[in-house]
């Protein structure tokens, strides 16, 4: 949680500017009543943004699990965000790429549609069928998007695993996924830096067994990586496969498009699938109503497309609708920290999207740096991943939006396939500090751990109350979804159906909600998921540690940071065990779940029956009242990590 400030809306509303709702996708405020007198009917409204191949009979089947959104209807995702563009705009740019070395590319919706067909065409001669998982393991090059749609295309789900993660992480997802088909990249500039991926991508095929029929490599360094048998250029192949056309083939609304993996309350992490109709319809419909997306636009969202975000806001909503969707591949503050600003004024970026981890760094930097630049072409800002502060919300305003364009505090999750509570910027005034209400359509409720809704100002959960389109495949089959969470729980037995999003949130008068961070043990990192079990496994495994405890610990800029406490078995060197504990970290997971600090403690603080006290662990990473320590069997320990702590501060 970010702690400056986290009681946000101080009751401040901001109006969207008229000259906003005037051209806004979204303006007329009936469209919440809609909803309310025609549910589940209204979510045609996100259905009829899509070409259905077979047209559905029913907008929602099933009164409980199995849910089945748009039931009976096909369609192709690669159809809807490439082919059905070529009559009106074959011409515009469909995708336009940003490297790390200031290089630049566009593709054109005709030349998306060749590149997408060619390599579609290559994957089906790779063996790859229907069904198929293909894993994706690509920072952001257009070849990410592409290889994504060309999967679709064919009706094989892929699984994008985020390009820094590590050799052991590509493993145990490609493993959980039973995926026998990769591509990759030879490497990729890290801060003008290679990083060698293809190694990574080796050391993951060993991990597995060498179970991977092929492997295509994208030419990114321009290194001459030697292929070994199975393993193919992708140039090559697609120079193959040069003017080919594959027929999109039509998927079932609730057959799966893609999953990802994302980090919860276990060591493993969980893959979570997403639905062809449903989760297209979502991502259309939210790119249209809140992120306000018009064909004639370019949209930025900064997101990795390795992450949720990227999937929804950079790949399949923008181009879903037509629009110049635009891939950055570099960090913000390389070469200059006026990068960011710098591609806005270039490209006329019309909406951003980003993360309040990313606008407090813009702040820490200064404001001389967008101020060098014309951002006029800004029309909407929005945020996603984090809270975000009122402090962070006003200087994003005033310095990027120039006091004129709306905000849009995304919430939402991995599971939920896109954004969930928020304001619709045609529509609602905004509170700085509080995401907004449920959108149209939309159930959610902040309500006690017996699952009554709580008073306004009152903290409680956040949970989901009714099924949507975006929901994933595993949450609209199983029943009992939302009660094998996470041990802190709200009782849901009031509710027919009910998703528990683990989140702590509080409502106000208004119905808007203001998210307070995880209630599970997920450290969320510069809006980057981490399981505090994934990482203490990782820890456990270090010879050297006797015992470890992550928890989560404050971070101006990146909202939180993972600290991690180790008691060290003798004989340990501190200063070595530390660089181990690093190196162990970064090789099974990757360097962004690094721990910020390593705390040595000759004993983590334990209760009488011998469990860590994590809660207290928290306390004195916060410097917060310990509170209640009665069951504490050795509290000696706290004053030692105390002063460690101050050592290290
Ligand atoms: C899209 C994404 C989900 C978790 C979520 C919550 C936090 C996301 C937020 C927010 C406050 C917002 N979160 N958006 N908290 N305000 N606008 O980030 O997915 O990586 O699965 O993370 O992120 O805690 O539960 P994911």
């Amino acid at each position: 949680m970010v702690g400056e400030e986290r009681v946000p809306s101080d009751g401040e509303r901001v109006e969207p500017p008229a000259s906003f709702v005037a051209q806004a996708n979204v303006s007329d405020g009936c469209v919440r009543a809609e909803f309310a007198d025609n549910w589940p009917g209204a979510w045609e409204r996100a259905a009829d943004l899509l070409d259905w191949e077979t047209e559905y009979d029913t907008v929602l089947g099933g009164d409980g699990p199995p849910f089945r959104w748009f039931e009976g209807g096909e369609l192709n995702a690669s159809y809807n965000c490439v082919d059905r563009h070529l009559d009106e705009r074959k011409n515009q740019v469909a995708l336009t790429w940003e490297g790390r070395l200031g290089e630049s590319r566009t593709y054109s919706y005709l030349e998306l549609y060749r590149e997408v067909n060619e390599f579609a065409a290559a994957l089906r001669e790779l063996g790859v069928e229907e069904d198929d998982v293909v894993t994706l393991y690509l920072p952001v090059v257009p070849e990410l998007p592409i290889a994504m749609l060309a999967c679709a295309r064919i009706g094989a789900p892929h699984s994008v695993v985020f390009a820094g993660f590590s050799a052991d992480a590509l493993a145990t997802r490609m493993e959980a996924a039973d995926s026998e088909y990769l591509v990759t990249c030879d490497g990729y500039y890290r801060r003008g830096a290679p990083v060698h991926q293809k190694n990574k991508a080796d050391n993951a095929a060993i991990a597995v067994d060498g179970d991977v029929e092929a492997t295509v490599v994208v030419d990114r360094l321009g290194d001459d990586t030697p292929l070994a048998e199975n393993e193919y250029d992708y140039c090559e192949l697609v120079t193959a496969h040069r003017g080919e056309t594959v027929e999109p083939v039509p998927r079932d609304a609730s057959d799966q498009l893609f999953l990802i993996y994302t980090s919860g309350t276990t060591g493993e992490p969980t893959g979570v699938r997403h639905t062809t109709g449903g989760y297209l319809s979502y991502a259309a419909w939210t790119s249209h109503a809140v992120l306000d997306i018009e064909p004639a636009d370019t949209h930025w969202c900064s997101a990795d497309i390795g992450w949720i975000t990227g999937h929804t806001y950079t790949v399949y909503g923008p181009l879903a609708l037509g629009t110049t969707t635009m891939l950055y591949e570099g960090t913000p503050d390389h070469p200059e920290k006026d990068r960011v600003w710098e591609l806005i004024e270039r490209n006329a970026v019309d909406v951003f999207y980003t993360a309040p981890t990313a606008i407090r760094a813009f702040m820490k930097w200064g404001e001389e740096h967008p101020e060098r630049h014309d951002l006029s072409s800004l029309r909407l800002l929005g945020t996603v991943g984090e809270p975000i502060n009122p402090r962070a919300w006003k200087w994003y305003h005033e310095h990027i939006g120039n006091g004129e364009c709306p905000i849009v505090d995304t919430w939402w999750q991995t599971e939920t396939g896109g954004t969930m509570v928020t304001t619709l910027p045609g529509v609602d005034d905004m509170k700085p500090g509080a995401a907004g209400p449920p959108l149209p359509g939309v159930g959610a409720a902040v309500v006690d751990a017996r699952g009554n809704p709580v008073e306004p100002g009152e903290t409680g959960y956040l949970v989901l109350t009714e099924p949507w389109p975006g929901m994933p495949v595993s949450m609209a089959e199983n029943e009992g979804w939302f009660a094998e969470r996470s041990s802190v729980r709200p009782s849901l037995d009031g509710y027919d159906w009910a998703y528990f999003t683990e989140d702590g949130a509080t409502v106000d008068e208004d119905g808007y909600v203001t998210l307070l961070g995880r209630v599970d043990d997920v450290i969320n990192v510069s809006g980057h998921r981490f399981g505090t079990m994934e990482i203490e496994s990782v820890l456990a495994d270090v010879a050297g540690v006797a015992e470890a405890a992550v928890v989560s610990g404050p971070h101006d800029l990146k909202g939180e940071a993972v600290y991690a406490y180790v008691s060290a078995a003798e004989g340990a060197d501190a200063d070595e065990l530390r660089a181990q504990v690093t190196d162990a970290v970064e090789a099974a997971i990757g360097p962004i779940a690094v721990p910020d600090a390593v705390v040595f403690t000759p004993e983590l603080p334990k209760t009488r029956s011998g469990k860590v006290m994590r809660r207290l662990l928290e306390a004195v990473t916060h410097g917060d009242d310990l509170g209640d320590t009665s069951a504490l069997r050795n509290p000696e320990v706290v004053g030692e990590i105390e002063s460690s702590l101050d050592r290290s501060s």
